[in-house]
Formats: structure tokens, sequence, C-alpha cells
């Protein structure tokens, strides 16, 4: 199952209390007190996991809670702090804050690198035990602090696929079979329209070290972007690819015009978001195989060439001009990723837009940089060693 929104509740554990306590030892009369304090409570993390691909995970299990800090004991014994929790997340994952009392939405995080890991919920601090409060004048306090509360938040999370390239056209134009040759993605192929019902990731391997991530996405339809067909559900995992193989079947075996199909399709693309239509675009004629009327292809390359587009004539099933195809999407990923690079190096924004569409390897590149990157209120002394693993309900 795709699932790509959910509600989810975090809560960080609670610091353990502050210990009341005197020193009684035989032979040692008033011994003066040595209550200890409590250990902090475990914060909860967010961290970006390269095997996730879906947010299914959580819709059964929507409610996180970090480990509360024991109390501090007599003898001064500090209380043990609370076990961190982490929570994987897809690649991609925006996180927002939802306000308890008008519902809103705010931004809180966008994990889009592997291994990225943010602070999100901090555990409450562990309460003082009466050891602290001694003074000269009061050297028997009877007071102790409550630890305190762990922050807790109602989270939306919402994915948007990290993919270089995105696959788009009509239903049955071929993006399926496409992906299943330039990758090891088995996607569900089928001579019927809505085969595809949620997003497929695979990852093309080129010569050398080169290697990119392509999403196919279900077919659109005239009326997309208003929710028509599978619609503009889907359109939001194709935002942050950097070039969009358009897939147009010249055959004639749908009964439409290729070039109507590539002009309506670039419509419902602008009026999804005018950012899509301004990305590089490589325009497949698919099927030519199976072409019944060369000038359906002559045609849709003309209109092509007026757009300003790359123009290729394949075949999904045979492999035609699929080397072509993948080795032109190539050059325009690489120069995106050197930007993304470069403006990462140059200490730009790292959460915001610009890492936006950062491809594994690119976000290799630059997790180091990223390691570097700590939530302010990060106090590494305040928190015990993080594990790693799925995180335990409790
Ligand atoms: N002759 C021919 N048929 C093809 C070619 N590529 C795909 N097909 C056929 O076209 C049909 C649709 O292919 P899919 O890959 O499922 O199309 P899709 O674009 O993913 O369709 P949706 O998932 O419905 O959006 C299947 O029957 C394929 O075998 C091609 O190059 N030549
Ligand atoms: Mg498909």
């Amino acid at each position: 199952m795709f699932v790509d929104e959910v509600d989810i509740h975090i809560k960080a554990g609670d610091g353990g209390s502050g210990s009341l306590s005197f020193r009684r030892e035989k032979f040692v009369p008033k011994g003066g007190p040595d209550g200890g304090n409590g250990g902090a409570g475990g914060s909860v993390f967010l961290v970006a996991d390269p095997h996730r691909n879906t947010l299914v995970h959580f819709r059964f299990n929507p409610d996180y809670k970090a480990q509360r800090g024991g109390n501090g004991a007599g003898a001064l014994r500090t209380g043990r702090g609370g076990r961190d929790m982490e929570i994987p997340v897809p690649v991609g994952t925006l996180v927002f804050k939802i306000d308890p009392e008008t519902g809103e939405k705010q931004q809180a995080a966008d994990l889009t690198i592997v291994g990225q890991r943010v602070l999100l919920a901090q555990g409450g601090r562990g309460g003082l035990g009466n050891a602290h409060f001694a003074t000269a004048t009061n050297r028997a306090p009877r007071k102790v602090q409550p630890g305190e509360p762990g922050q807790q938040f109602d989270l939306h999370l919402k994915l948007k696929l990290l993919a270089d390239v995105g696959l788009v056209g009509y239903p049955n134009a071929g993006k399926s079979t496409l992906i299943s040759v330039i990758s090891a993605a088995k996607p569900k192929i089928a001579a019927y329209p809505f085969t595809t019902l949620t997003p497929n990731l695979g990852v093309v391997a080129l010569s050398g070290d080169r290697d990119f991530v392509v999403a196919d996405v279900p077919g659109l339809i005239e009326g997309a972007h208003e929710g028509h067909g599978l619609g503009h559900q889907f359109l939001r995992h194709i935002e942050r690819t950097k070039v969009i193989i358009h897939m147009v079947d010249v055959s004639g075996a749908s009964g439409r015009d290729p070039v109507e199909d590539l002009d309506t399709i670039r419509q419902e693309l602008e009026l999804y978001n005018p950012e899509l239509l301004a990305k590089p675009h490589l325009v497949a004629a698919n099927k030519i195989d199976a072409v019944d009327d060369p000038k359906r292809v002559t045609a849709l390359e003309k209109r092509a060439k007026k757009l300003k587009l790359k123009f290729f004539q394949i075949s999904a099933v045979a492999g035609t001009g699929v080397k072509e195809l993948i080795e032109a999407a190539w050059p325009i990923i690489a120069k995106a990723r050197e930007l993304e690079a470069k403006a990462l190096a140059l200490g730009e924004d790292a959460t915001g837009d610009l890492s936006a569409g950062l491809s594994t390897v690119a976000l290799a590149k630059v997790e180091a940089l990223a390691e570097a990157e700590v939530p302010a209120d990060y106090n590494p002394a305040l928190m015990p060693p993080l594990r790693s693993g799925t995180p335990k309900k409790r």
C-alpha cells in the first residue's frame, strides 16, 4: 500500500523526579541531604531512511513515546536518562506541526538527505534532588523538583518523493514499461488505462558510476489538476525531479492525436504548478514499433521542436532509442546535482528548496556537510547516545 500522508502523535519522555533523601548511616549522625537529580526524558527524532518508500507503517502505529527519565535516588544517585526514540521515515518526508487549537499546519522539517536526523520533541529535564537545595542556613532541605514534562506534538507527515526523473503522460503511454526496461523496478504493465495506481521508483544505472532515480507516476488526463482520474494527488511526487520525460503514444492505438496529447498534459502540469513546465522536458514518442501512420510522429516532432524540447523516438518494449533517451537525461541531472552541491557547500539554506530533489548519489556527497547541521536547541550533554532500529510502541 502506498500511503503518502499521515498524522501521528509524538511524545518525548518526561524527566524523572528529584529525590528526597537524607544520608542515614551507622556512626554518621545527621548525614545531611543526599537526594540525587532525576534523569532527562528521551527525545523524539525523525530519521530519513533510504529503505522506506511510503508512510504506510504509520497508518497502524500513529503514536510514539520516548522513554521517561528515571527518578533520582539517595546517595546522590542521578536517575538514568530516558532512551531517545528514532522514527524512520522515507527520504523526501515533509514534517508539519499541527497547532492543537487552530489545526493549522506549520512546516517543521524536510528530510531530504539520507540519514538526516531531526529533533522534533525534546525530552523533559530531570528534577533536582534535595541535595541541590542545601545551603548554609538550610542544611536539611525537604525541597525537591518534579521532572519537566517531555514535549509532545501532533505531526502531519507528507511524502514528496525524491527522484531525478519523472515520467509523465496519458495512461497507457508506456511509462511503466519504460521504467521496467531501464531499472530493476517491476511495476504492473497492462493494455488498459490506469494500470499504475501509485508511484513507482527505479534506479537507472548508466556506465561508470552514474546513476539516477526515476519515478513512474499514474497516468494523467485532462482535468488532472482538478483531481480528474488519479489526478493531482500524485503530481507532487514529480515536483522535485530535475527532468521530466513526457511519454506520448504515437502508435495510433489510443485513437487520440499525439500533438494534442502533448499539449493537454503540458497544460495540466502548468495548471497544477507552473514550475513543472519550467523544468527541462524530454519528449519520448513511444511505441515507434507499432506506428500505423508516420505523419503522427513527424507532427509530434514538429510540435516538440517548436516548444524547443528534445525529441526521441523510442519503443519501450523493444528497447529502441531508450539508451539515447536516458543518456540525454544524464547531463541535465549531473548539472543540477553539481549546482545543488555547490549551493550546499556555500552554506545556503540546506533544508530549503535547494536540497529538494537531491539524489542518493549527490546526497552521499553532501552528507558530511549535513552532519554538521544540528537543531539549534540540541545539547549533546543532555542526551544519551542515539540508538538505531525501529521504534517500539510503548
Ligand atoms: N507496441 C508497443 N507497445 C507498448 C510499448 N510500450 C508499452 N506498450 C504497451 O502499452 C500498454 C501500456 O503500457 P504501460 O507501461 O502499462 O503504460 P503506462 O503509461 O504505465 O499506463 P498507466 O499505468 O495506465 O498510466 C501495455 O500493453 C504495453 O505492453 C511499445 O514501445 N510498443
Ligand atoms: Mg503504468
